[in-house]
């Protein structure tokens, strides 16, 4: 006889959406990069006459577009992204006594989570903030967060870039399989345009700001409406260079000279065709394996909410865990909206897109990206 403990089963019972009101659509954005970029070849014009540096390019909105399936996106501050001798957010310093900007866009979010599971902050024990980008070292986002809510129990930030939101949903399964919260809220407060590269034709159309928050909670304590049942997660990580942040703690240390004094180099870049040829076959790979340990088939999946990175990328993935491309019900896109918004992308495609499905449907939520790292939530609509 089998003596092991059978997990407790847990619900998604609430998932929460807040974005910046400020749209920027790909016309705005390609006419301030495009001035931008005769301001600087300007500036540079002997160097670039001499050979010793390379004239920007322009960009084109057509080929965004075509390239990425990207049409706008949010933006938490705009004219400073715009202003073509400025080209990042211009955010006013705030004090220790106010609330933080990560802090303060996470509340609406999650307060729209914990509404439709029927919660208050109250009873919420545990809060994992899971993202791109962390504003500070410490004290954590989460405690802030905490803080301002008046939930009780722990917190702590996480970080695994775009796959943030599947690796910390995984850990709060954890956490209340284990029995150290009961009712724990995942965080995405994604403000990638403090990160972007706006200078840059290859980098400035791909990115926007948004968070996501999602409540999970064991199944027997759940008073939501709505019920997600948890199936499996499945985490895995690789690591790769192509796509890389440095910034961090030791850059003050670190002299920089010459060429190494680009700060360009301390916020996001990548090579994205690598990126695309090396992550959409892992990524399929993954979930399919993902799904035959659930010993479910795809054909059986009504639904799959990829990370929204690219639109292609999206299609083929899918194509390669069906064998057919999927149409826009089976993998829905919200990037045309809100272009890459990291950890928040996956999340806001659930939150988006499931109001129609019955019980008894079966769904993917997947994310991936820098480290690389990919995760797989499987999850079922319980009947209430
Ligand atoms: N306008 C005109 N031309 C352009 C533009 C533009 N805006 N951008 C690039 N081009 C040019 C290039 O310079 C290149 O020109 P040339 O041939 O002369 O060198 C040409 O177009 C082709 O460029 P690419 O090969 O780069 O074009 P792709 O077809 O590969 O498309 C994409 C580029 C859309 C970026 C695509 O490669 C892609 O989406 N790849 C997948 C990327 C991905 O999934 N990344 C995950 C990143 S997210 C993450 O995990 C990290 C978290 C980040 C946090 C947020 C911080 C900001």
């Amino acid at each position: 006889m089998n003596t092991a403990p059978i997990a407790p089963s847990v619900v998604v019972t609430g998932t929460g959406l807040a974005h910046p009101p400020h749209t920027v659509s790909n016309a705005e954005l390609v006419a301030s990069l495009a001035e931008s970029v005769r301001i600087w070849n300007d500036a540079h014009a002997d160097e670039i006459e001499r050979g010793e540096v390379a004239a920007r390019a322009v960009p084109d909105e057509e080929f965004i577009v075509k390239a990425s399936g990207i049409r706008s996106r949010y933006v938490i501050e705009k004219e400073g992204v715009l202003d073509p001798m400025r080209m990042r957010p211009l955010l006013p310093r705030r004090s220790e006594d106010e609330l933080g900007i990560q802090a303060e866009m996470s509340l609406p979010a999650v307060m729209d989570a914990l509404d439709q599971a029927g919660r208050t902050p109250a009873d919420v024990d545990a809060i994992i903030v899971g993202c791109s980008n962390l504003q500070r070292a410490y004290p954590a986002v989460s405690i802030e967060l905490q803080d301002a809510l008046g939930a009780r129990g722990w917190a702590y930030d996480m970080n695994v870039a775009c796959s943030s939101a599947t690796f910390s949903m995984q850990a709060a399964v954890d956490a209340l399989r284990g029995g150290s919260a009961d009712c724990v809220v995942v965080v995405n407060p994604e403000i990638t345009s403090g990160h972007n590269n706006f200078e840059l034709r290859d980098f400035h159309f791909i990115f926007g700001d948004a968070c996501t928050a999602v409540v999970l909670e064991r199944a027997d304590d759940a008073v939501a409406d709505e019920r997600w049942q948890v199936l499996g997660t499945k985490l895995a990580t690789q690591f790769s260079n192509n796509i890389r942040n440095d910034f961090g703690f030791l850059n003050s240390s670190e002299d920089r000279t010459g060429d190494d004094r680009d700060p360009h180099e301390l916020i996001f870049r990548q090579r994205g065709q690598q990126v695309f040829k090396e992550v959409s076959p892992m990524v399929a790979t993954h979930i399919r394996d993902h799904l035959e340990a659930l010993a479910l088939d795809p054909q059986a999946i009504r639904r799959f909410w990829l990370h929204q990175a690219n639109l292609k990328m999206n299609q083929l993935i899918a194509k390669s865990v069906l064998g057919r491309v999927p149409d826009e019900d089976e993998a829905p896109v919200v990037l045309d909206e809100f272009a890459n918004t990291s950890s928040a992308g996956s999340v806001i495609a659930f939150h988006r897109h499931r109001a129609d499905l019955a019980a008894g449907d079966l769904g993917v939520i997947c994310s991936f990206g820098a480290g690389y790292s990919v995760g797989s939530v499987v999850v079922r609509k319980l009947q209430v």
